[in-house]
C-alpha cells in the first residue's frame, strides 16, 4: 500500500516537472510566432520542413515538436445504429428426434356404394320344367339340363307324391331289395294327356307326356297361371295351358303344359298319372273376366 502511494506521488511530481518544462519552451519561442485559427491550414509549415505545434490557438514554427498530449476522455456513446439487413440463410440443422404418435382421428363418413360387380360365372339362375316338350325354349341364356318323362302318383291313390315330377330317362339304382312290389312303398307312374272333344290338347289325348328341365342363367323364373304373356321386362320362356289332375281324383299340383305338346312315342292309354285341362269356376272368381268353359292358359317367365 505504501509502495503504491509512493508511485502515485512520484507520478504527480514528474507530471508537474514536464508541464513546467513545456511552458518554458513556449515562453522561449519569441520569433516567428503567429496566431492561427483552429482550422488554419498547416500544410505550408509541413512543406517548409517545420512541424506545426498547435497549442492554445498558437502555431509555433521552427521549434521542436512537443510531445503528444495525453489521451482525452472517452466520448459519450453514439446513437443506436439502424437495424442491419437480414443475414443469409443458415445451414440446414440436424434432424430432430421423432415425435410421439398423435391421438386417433375422428371416424370418417361412410363412402358411397360402389358399382355392382359383374355376375360370377356359372352361378345363380333358376331352373324350371317345360311340361310336354323334350327341348328347352330358344331363349338367350336358357339351356337344357335334361329331358325326361312326366310322372306322378296314380290318380286312384290317395298317397304317394302330390306333385308331378320330370323323371329321368336313365334311372340309376344304389342298394335295392327284391321284396314284393308295391309293399311298404310309394309309387310313381308315367303321365299321359287327357284331353277330350275340342280341348286344346286333344291332339295328344292318351299319349305319354315328355318334359325338359331347363336352366335360365342369372335369372329368376316365374309361372303365371291364367295368362300366356309375361309382364314388361320379363322374358317368356314358354307358354301353354294350365293342367292338373282331374277334380274328382286326388289332388296334384297345377302345372303349365306347353301349347304345342309332344308325345313320347309308343305310349298307350294306361290311365295312371293324368294331366287334365283346368277351367275356372265362377263364384269367388269373377266372370268376366273368367269363364266357366274356357281352358286356362299359363306362361313361364324369367328376368
Ligand atoms: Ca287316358
Amino acid at each position: 500500500m505504501v509502495q503504491l502511494t509512493h508511485i502515485l506521488l512520484l507520478t504527480v511530481l514528474l507530471s508537474g516537472i514536464t508541464t513546467a518544462a513545456s511552458v518554458g519552451q513556449q515562453e522561449g519561442v519569441t520569433e516567428r510566432t503567429a496566431r492561427a485559427s483552429e482550422t488554419a491550414d498547416t500544410s505550408q509549415y509541413q512543406e517548409a520542413g517545420l512541424a506545426p505545434n498547435r497549442q492554445e490557438g498558437l502555431i509555433c514554427c521552427n521549434c521542436p515538436a512537443g510531445r503528444d498530449g495525453r489521451p482525452g476522455l472517452n466520448g459519450r456513446d453514439g446513437f443506436a445504429g439502424l437495424p442491419g439487413r437480414d443475414g443469409s440463410k443458415g445451414e440446414r440443422g440436424y434432424r430432430g428426434t421423432e415425435g410421439r404418435p398423435g391421438a386417433p382421428g375422428y371416424q370418417g363418413v361412410p363412402g358411397y356404394p360402389g358399382p355392382q360387380g359383374p355376375p360370377s360365372p356359372g352361378s345363380g339362375g333358376n331352373t324350371y320344367i317345360r311340361w310336354g316338350r323334350t327341348v328347352c325354349p330358344s331363349v338367350s341364356g336358357t339351356s337344357i339340363v335334361y329331358s325326361g318323362w312326366a310322372a306322378g302318383s296314380h290318380y286312384t291313390h290317395s298317397g304317394s307324391g302330390a306333385n308331378y315330377i320330370c323323371l329321368t330317362q336313365t334311372p340309376q339304382y344304389l342298394n335295392f331289395s327284391s321284396e314284393t312290389a308295391g309293399e311298404y312303398t310309394g309309387l310313381v307312374y308315367g303321365a299321359e294327356y287327357e284331353a277330350f272333344n275340342n280341348q286344346p290338347n286333344s291332339r295328344v289325348h292318351n299319349q305319354d307326356v315328355p318334359c325338359a328341365v331347363c336352366h335360365a342363367t342369372q335369372r329368376s323364373v316365374l309361372m303365371i297361371p291364367g295368362q300366356y304373356t309375361c309382364p314388361t321386362g320379363w322374358t317368356r320362356e314358354y307358354y301353354g295351358y294350365l293342367v292338373s289332375e282331374h277334380h274328382g281324383h286326388k289332388r296334384s299340383t297345377y302345372e303349365c303344359m306347353d301349347a304345342d305338346p309332344e308325345a313320347i312315342p309308343g305310349g298307350t292309354n294306361q290311365n295312371e298319372t293324368l294331366f287334365y285341362h283346368v277351367e275356372a269356376r265362377c263364384g269367388s272368381l269373377s266372370c268376366p273376366p273368367y269363364d266357366n268353359t274356357k281352358e286356362l292358359t299359363c306362361a313361364v317367365c324369367s328376368k
